[in-house]
């Protein structure tokens, strides 16, 4: 496979860009090799700067729920672009997105664009505090929610499990806030809760987790931390920047039955463009600046260009509801005949998948959590990695992400993609 311009141009990035991409899971380094350079995105397809093409199952990491370029999503922006393209003052298009989004998300009654998940997840844990008037929350390890300092921290020694930095530049103070407990695990959340009575403002979850691989919280242990919030008086919220609109019309919460106080997204709500929003109960968000005391704020928060984007999107699937059989649909069929593979090939490598979103575990344990995820052999998952991409599909470069399959993605995508995955793993077991 000829990749001398993407080898030319990553030469060149690094010259001017830390690691040569503007985002550190991009840059290749837990599956080897050099990042691809991508030219141009087409439906399930991406083609890079020397003229490979791939099939896509990254989707800009969530986005691209409709594959590149889908033609209501372009249309939207061409047309948007022709009235300019930011004015730093309120649009009827961010009337008709944050309506769009109460309506798809029952639990959503008030809420408020930023630019990405990271800025959405950092203002909801604020919400939380202002509205609580409590300093402390509770994340779960192995759980990603944008790299605000205090998300950066991984459980530390001690029953109160509690927070330090994973990362030089977030400060003991910073951590100090920031309790951990386990994924799937009721136990460990009653054990932080109680050695910290009273001081807790919120707990945020990704209730299917996509960033260490993807693992869905059981409805037991979500109704038993709805329960605790309630007891406590503690802001249950839902992460969903990686599952709103991907998993259904109405995210996690819709296909979990579980409801929460605050939502966070991403990803899908901005068609490919950069945004994020938090919402949730009136009462908390109503916390939030000019109406409450909790500051917030963004230059380009629900910019006209990428409201335009994100309504089409959202509208689509309004519109559209069998945009999630036709999901599952190919979802189905792709995950049937990679465990058909592993049957043929004698691997019981567990996979799992919800909806659009799937994981494929270099390990033959059941993956349920942090501590079972990181078994996986994440050196085979690179060599998996690598050899797909030979083959012309293209995964995460990381064992501990999702698979995302778009309604752009044919049945011949799917079937090249099966026949690829068998070959990838004759090759390297
Ligand atoms: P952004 O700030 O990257 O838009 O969103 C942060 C975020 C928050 N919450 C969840 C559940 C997320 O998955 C993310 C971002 N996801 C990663 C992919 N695992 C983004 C990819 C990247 O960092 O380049």
């Amino acid at each position: 496979m000829n990749i001398t311009r993407s080898k030319e141009l990553f030469t060149e990035a690094q010259k001017y860009i830390p690691g040569g991409v503007n985002s550190p899971v991009r840059a290749f380094k837990s599956v080897g090799g050099d990042p691809l350079f991508i030219e141009r995105g087409e439906a399930a397809h991406m083609y890079d700067t020397d003229g490979n093409a791939y099939i896509d199952y990254i989707g800009s990491w969530g986005p691209h729920l409709f594959g590149h370029n889908p033609t209501f999503i372009m249309e939207a922006l061409y047309k948007a672009m022709e009235n300019g393209t930011s004015f730093g003052a309120p649009t009827e298009m961010e009337v008709k997105m944050a309506k769009l989004i109460t309506e798809l998300v029952p639990s959503v009654e008030r809420v408020r664009m930023v630019n990405s998940g990271t800025e959405a997840t950092m203002s909801a844990i604020r919400a939380a505090r202002g509205h609580t008037g409590k300093e402390k929350f509770i994340k779960f390890e192995g759980c990603y929610h944008g790299h605000a300092d205090y998300f950066l921290i991984k459980a530390g020694s001690g029953a109160l499990t509690l927070g330090v930095p994973t990362s030089p530049g977030v400060t003991k103070g910073n951590a100090a806030d920031t309790l951990l407990a386990d994924f799937n695990d009721i136990e460990s959340v009653k054990k932080v809760v109680a050695a910290n009575k009273g001081e807790v403002a919120a707990i945020i979850i990704e209730p299917i987790a996509g960033n260490m691989g993807v693992i869905p919280a059981t409805n037991e242990f979500l109704t038993q931390l709805r329960q605790i919030c309630d007891e406590e008086g503690i802001v249950l919220i839902f992460d969903e920047v990686m599952t709103g609109f991907r998993v259904a019309a109405g995210g996690a919460q819709e296909v979990l039955g579980i409801t929460p106080d605050l939502s966070t997204f991403g990803k899908i709500i901005g068609g490919g463009l950069p945004v994020g929003a938090f919402g949730g109960k009136r009462e908390i968000m109503e916390t939030i600046a000019p109406v409450g005391p909790v500051y917030q704020a963004g230059t380009l928060s629900g910019n006209p260009l990428a409201m335009s984007a994100g309504y089409a999107a959202l509208k689509y699937i309004q519109d559209n509801p069998q945009v999630y059989t036709d999901l599952e649909e190919k979802s189905k069929f792709l995950n049937d005949g990679l465990a058909d593979n592993l049957k043929q090939l004698g691997k019981n490598y567990y996979m799992t998948r919800i909806g659009s979103m799937s994981c494929m575990f270099f390990t033959e344990e059941e993956v349920t959590d942090f501590q079972s995820a990181v078994k996986s052999d994440t050196a085979l998952y690179g060599r998996y990695f690598n050899e797909m991409l030979k083959r012309g599909v293209y995964l995460a470069p990381a064992q501990f992400e999702a698979m995302f399959v778009s309604t752009a993605h044919t049945r011949s995508d799917l079937e090249h993609t099966i026949k690829a995955h068998y070959e990838a793993l004759k090759a390297i077991i």
